[in-house]
């Protein structure tokens, strides 16, 4: 019987040090910064926060911390829209590009920073207009389209927190995070372009609105044109109220600790939870994080993030990083193969994107659709590529790194949460030797600690992640649930903030995310993470995707099950397949069936829902499932197993 938290089986010793070529002109090349964010944590933030930030009123307390509570910055003043836009324009920057974007039919649009600080105003001006007042909730459900930015911005502006909900979500997720926020304001469109077609958004939110009190004007964004009902009174169209709103909206200093923006996110149990994000400890993460893990040259780069605004990606990494930092970017609206599977591509070639930062999912795909797509592009603009969302297994990050980064960029494999705020554990990437499928250490100011079950240390093996102190972006609460949020984070271990994420050091004190602890696999006493298992059937080179989960089992307790997604025009058998697991991390770990298919089950950002593949592999009714992102994909694989249970 195996006695560690969660066994370690993969071992994998490729190592990538930054090229010279890179670390001539990358901002970070030692370890002098880790020095000083470990020296003093707290310190070292401060002069973050003063460094990338302009604050109108200085702060008197770096961090006041009360288990689990943290504020930081105390006493400080600064408004987020005016760092992400107004002192840029100030420094005669106005002119440079903030936003290119792309529309998924081909439509573009370019805007300056100046641009974008009038169009914030306007808006702020109309969100005034409409009643929204410091401290109210606005809700945001847009698709990707520039207008998401400047709404978020402009609540930034006037003080009111912004809940985004993903342009894509079912009416009813809608309305319970609007009922949750108590939100004034739904600001929606008519609807955005999605696989070549207009999906509705408006009709949507009518449902949502049948039942949400607290709204009282709605803002639409006029997009796919399609028809949409207007209710007299109450629905405003953005074109009208932009006609007539001053573009003159002084950005009013903010209380470092103003609620910034909620986002929900589902948990394992129960309903949604809120989780809260302020304004100074938060800007000072995301922009510091921002600026030194993508090495940002705001003169020369084109930094793309292919996240939705719906995420907690595209909050940080979209918006409010590379806008505090002046950086250029690209958004692109739709999905990544339309209308044809090199898309992404295209667009790299088209705006020369140097930094381009997008999920282990996609790169999957990619892997899926094969090398010859990117291969028809002219890919040499690009010079640093990054991941997030899930472990990254090493097969995906060898293949990012040679047919879409031509073996000459660095990979950032970035592990934060909704709940961190802001990026956590990455490599510096002009400092840090990387190993694929490692997301390396932790980023200076932060502490970061595997442990295992009793809460102790571990210092090489699996166990648990957690947090040993309080960082700037970290969540402050969940929305009017602060016991929720004591149980769900600080409960575990004492005085810890548990992440929910499995995680092992190697040898060389490198950390490699494993997965959620509620995956883990218990197979004959052995703990056995899904993210090695995964990682094994997709260094099998049929193999682009593969997701594991464990079933019950009379003689092992749980047993292995996979599914399997092949890449394009590759064939294995399931014998040959499960042999090649063995071989790379042992018997134990073999899968009991494995199933083909073409597609896994999803949230909207792209996360595997294992839970769901749970309740398919033993037999039962599908749980919640109104995060997944396309429905169809389990009733599928509900049919195959029902069709042809496979067995050893
Ligand atoms: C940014 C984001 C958070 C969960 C987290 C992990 C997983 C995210 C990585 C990762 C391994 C990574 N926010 N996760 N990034 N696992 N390596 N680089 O994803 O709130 O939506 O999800 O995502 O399990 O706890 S999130």
């Amino acid at each position: 019987m195996a006695d560690k938290a969660i066994d370690d089986l993969m071992l994998e010793n490729r190592k990538f040090p930054p090229s010279d070529a890179f670390k001539r002109r990358a901002l970070i090349t030692d370890t002098g910064l880790y020095d000083d964010g470990n020296a003093d944590y707290e310190g070292f933030w401060a002069r973050q926060a003063a460094d990338l930030l302009t604050w109108s009123k200085d702060w008197h307390t770096i961090c006041e911390w009360n288990l689990p509570f943290s504020k930081w910055f105390v006493g400080g003043e600064l408004n987020v829209a005016y760092n992400c836009l107004d002192r840029h324009v100030l420094a005669g920057r106005g002119d440079k590009v903030a936003f290119y974007w792309e529309g998924e039919p081909g439509d573009s649009r370019v805007i300056t920073y100046a641009e974008l600080l009038a169009e914030v105003s306007k808006f702020a001006n109309a969100l005034k207009s409409l009643g929204v007042r410091k401290g109210d909730r606005v809700n945001i459900y847009l698709p990707m389209i520039p207008e998401a930015a400047v709404a978020m911005l402009a609540c930034a502006r006037i003080g009111a927190a912004h809940s985004v909900v993903f342009g894509g979500f079912s009416s009813q997720s809608l309305s319970d995070r609007i009922n949750d926020a108590e939100a004034k304001v739904l600001i929606t469109a008519d609807g955005g372009y999605r696989r070549g077609e207009v999906f509705a958004l408006k009709p949507q939110a009518d449902e949502a609105l049948q039942s949400t009190p607290s709204i009282e004007s709605v803002v639409v964004v006029r997009r796919g044109n399609n028809p949409v009902d207007m209710q007299a009174g109450r629905d405003h169209w953005y074109h009208d109220l932009m006609a007539s709103a001053s573009p003159d909206c002084p950005a009013e200093p903010m209380d470092s600790e103003q609620l910034l923006f909620l986002l929900y996110t589902s948990g394992t149990t129960g309903k949604p939870k809120g989780i809260m994000h302020t304004t100074g400890g938060y800007l000072t993460q995301v922009a510091f994080t921002h600026k030194y893990v993508f090495d940002l040259h705001p003169e020369t780069d084109i930094y793309w993030c292919t996240a939705d605004v719906g995420w907690v990606t595209g909050h940080s990494y979209i918006v409010y990083g590379p806008l505090a930092n002046g950086a250029t970017s690209v958004i692109y609206e739709g999905v990544p193969n339309y209308p044809a599977n090199d898309r992404l591509w295209s667009i790299v070639e088209k705006y020369k994107v140097s930094i381009f930062y997008t999920a282990p999912t996609a790169i999957r795909t990619f892997m899926k659709w094969g090398g010859e797509e990117p291969a028809k592009h002219d890919l040499s603009s690009l010079r640093l590529l990054g991941s997030v969302g899930e472990p990254i297994n090493p097969e995906a990050w060898m293949w990012y790194h040679e047919h879409i980064g031509r073996g000459n960029c660095p990979i950032v494999d970035t592990w934060w949460q909704t709940e961190t705020g802001g990026i956590m554990i990455s490599p510096l990437p002009g400092a840090t030797t990387l190993k694929p499928g490692s997301a390396t250490f932790a980023l200076p100011g932060i502490g970061a600690e595997v442990v295992d079950d009793e809460g102790k240390h571990v210092s090489r093996g699996g166990g648990y992640l957690t947090l040993t102190h309080p960082w700037p972006s970290m969540l402050r609460g969940i929305w009017k649930d602060p016991d929720r949020y004591r149980d769900a984070y600080w409960s575990r271990f004492e005085g810890r903030y548990f992440a929910g994420d499995g995680c092992k050091l190697d040898d060389d004190g490198y950390l490699w995310l494993l997965g959620r602890v509620d995956d883990v696999m218990n197979v004959s006493g052995h703990r056995i993470s899904t993210t090695e298992v995964e990682s094994a059937l997709v260094s099998h080179p049929s193999v682009a995707e593969a997701a594991v989960v464990g079933a019950n089992d009379p003689t092992t307790g749980q047993a292995i099950i996979a599914y399997v997604i092949l890449r394009s025009g590759l064939e294995v058998g399931e014998g040959d397949l499960r042999n090649h697991v063995a071989k790379e991390i042992g018997a134990i770990a073999k899968p009991k069936t494995i199933y083909f298919t073409p597609d896994l089950p999803k949230t909207r950002s792209g996360k595997i829902m294992r839970r769901l593949l749970r309740d398919v592999a033993e037999g039962r009714n599908l749980g919640d499932t109104t995060t997944l992102a396309d429905a169809n994909v389990v009733n599928e694989l509900q049919k195959r197993a029902s069709e042809a249970p496979s067995e050893d």
